[in-house]
């Protein structure tokens, strides 16, 4: 009986200790949400009621009031039930709720406007949430992860996509283990990227391929290890490998990529260069793709039509990428084919995936005052961890094991050195420590930027984001650190966080009107931290 099967779970877990974390899930199509019709399957409603709701794993019973005010796709509010999940093994329940597109696609017909409405809608409701879990179809869902990871600028929470093979409601479907882990992973690691979620791994958006039209193990990252795996036992969050942009700044959007004037052509042996040419002066073209063999190469030396093609083409300031048709690996001038093609002006993509790299081009070419130069600059470098360069900002994040671990001394001593308003410190401590510690937090759950956020020392919480730390971590009691800023009254602090994108919880809210209303002598910060 599901009731009794609730029950007894509940009694294997601790009372909850942690505030609950809330998630919105987006639904734009797919298969996950598919029924059949007398046209194959397509996308159908109702996914809460149908597929949610009746699944103890997705839903506690409780119904939590009030109703949550969303805002949908088109910009308008409206009021959505939320759901509550079981206590995780992290001693957390999510709270969620669904806001379904009114048009739902298979992701074959998606395009750039369609990337916009993901976008915003995670733009209006970012105060909101804790994270976000959008469900899409599998068919260009490696696509999508790569535009929103460029379409998301300072992104400080987890955005994961994910989708199935199989529909929720076929009896045999990966849906349900996708979805769960997504929910779970969204409300539980700060992970502030685009990720893509599939058959128990966590993979960085813009580095997801799809590798089978059938198989459950749908995805791959071949040139970057997956951010996390779901074993039955728990979450392993590889911190080694999360990105965080370190620039500090809010969140915000850029929207409209210009998917209209770029290409993608897979090079093959005997191809006409006038196929390659015929594209290169579609009307106002801007950029191409070029899928080359192995490391890079093309058909052709010095003299030969593709590379006087491509050569001109790049003076008429069209910018020509060169990524490998390879599964994993990079571009390289290590054959002579691939150094004429660099000679030719064509930018080396590095280990790019096509889906990033078209991306990518559609976006820095939709950038204002975008140039060939500047796009052509910023193709081989990376802007969201989707190539790999020999420098990347890391999260490092300590196992935790109850015995006092050289990472746990540091933090530690790192607490001090805040307190002590100690800068010099706290960088040779940062610095000697091979660990990023800046996400780590103590026993109440209080993470370094907590502890700057109301020590004396602001230049310690300058630096302490400059260095990509989270402004969103709450601690034991639920609280981010701008909400200690404001109650200490510490008004430069809070500018700083504001800066960096910090805002409060929306439970957090409600307490900092209070104070406003009450008047406990700190209105301009309060007004402040919530403005
Ligand atoms: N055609 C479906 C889609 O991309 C495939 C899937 O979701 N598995 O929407």
């Amino acid at each position: 009986m599901p009731g009794k099967l609730l029950g007894d779970m509940d009694d294997a877990f601790p009372e909850i200790q942690l505030p609950e974390s809330r998630v919105l899930i987006v639904i734009t199509g797919g298969t996950i949400c598919m029924r059949k019709s007398e046209n194959g399957l397509v996308p159908a409603r109702g996914f809460l009621k149908a597929g949610l709701a009746p699944r103890p794993c997705f839903n506690d019973g409780s119904y939590p009031e009030p109703l949550e005010i969303v805002t949908d796709e088109k910009g308008t509010r409206k009021a959505v039930q939320s759901l509550r999940t079981p206590v995780s093994s992290y001693d957390r329940r999510v709270r969620y709720c669904v806001l379904e597109f009114e048009k739902l696609l298979d992701s074959s017909s998606i395009d750039a406007a369609g990337w916009d409405q993901i976008a915003n809608t995670i733009y209006q409701n970012y105060q909101l949430f804790d994270g976000f879990v959008v469900l899409h179809g599998t068919d260009s869902l490696a696509y999508t992860c790569s535009a929103l990871s460029f379409m998301l600028h300072n992104l400080g929470k987890p955005v994961i996509l994910t989708g199935s093979q199989a529909p929720m409601m076929q009896l045999q479907t990966d849906a349900e283990d996708n979805l769960l882990s997504s929910l779970i992973i969204a409300g539980h690691f700060m992970i502030p990227e685009v990720c893509l979620f599939f058959n128990f791994k966590l993979f960085r958006g813009n580095r997801a391929t799809k590798v089978s039209a059938d198989d459950f193990e749908a995805f791959a990252s071949p040139n970057l290890p997956p951010l996390a795996t779901v074993t039955s036992q728990r979450t392993n969050v590889q911190w080694n490998n999360v990105y965080r942009p370190t620039d500090v700044n809010p969140f915000t959007i850029q929207t409209k990529l210009d998917t209209t004037h770029v290409a993608c052509l897979r090079i093959f042996p005997g191809m006409k260069p006038e196929m390659v040419d015929a594209v290169l002066r579609l009307e106002g073209i801007k950029g191409l793709v070029l899928e080359t063999f192995g490391a890079g190469n093309t058909p052709g030396g010095p003299d030969s039509a593709m590379t006087r093609i491509l050569a001109e083409a790049v003076k008429r300031g069209i910018v020509i990428v060169n990524v490998t048709q390879c599964l994993s690996g990079s571009v390289s001038a290590l054959y002579a084919p691939a150094t004429v093609l660099c000679r030719a002006g064509v930018v080396f993509g590095q280990d790019l995936t096509s889906e990033a790299a078209l991306t990518k081009l559609a976006y820095l070419l939709a950038l204002p005052d975008a140039t060939a130069e500047e796009v052509a600059k910023r193709m081989s470098i990376s802007v969201r961890g989707e190539l790999t360069e020999t420098t990347r900002t890391h999260f490092e994040h300590p196992q935790r094991s109850g015995i006092l671990t050289p990472e746990l001394s540091n933090l530690t001593a790192l607490g001090y050195a805040v307190q002590k308003g100690n800068l010099q410190e706290t960088k040779d401590i940062i610095r000697g420590e091979p660990r990023w510690l800046l996400n780590d937090a103590d026993y109440n759950l209080n993470t370094p930027v907590h502890l700057a956020a109301t020590g004396p020392n602001v230049e310690i919480l300058r630096d302490f984001l400059g260095q990509g730390a989270s402004v969103h971590l709450r601690d034991r009691s639920g609280h981010t650190p701008l909400y200690l800023a404001a109650a200490a009254g510490l008004q430069g602090h809070v500018e700083m966080l504001k800066d960096a994108g910090a805002h409060l919880h929306s439970d957090e809210m409600v307490a900092a009107r209070l104070h406003l209303v009450e008047g406990d002598g700190n209105a301009a910060v309060w007004e402040l931290a919530t403005g």
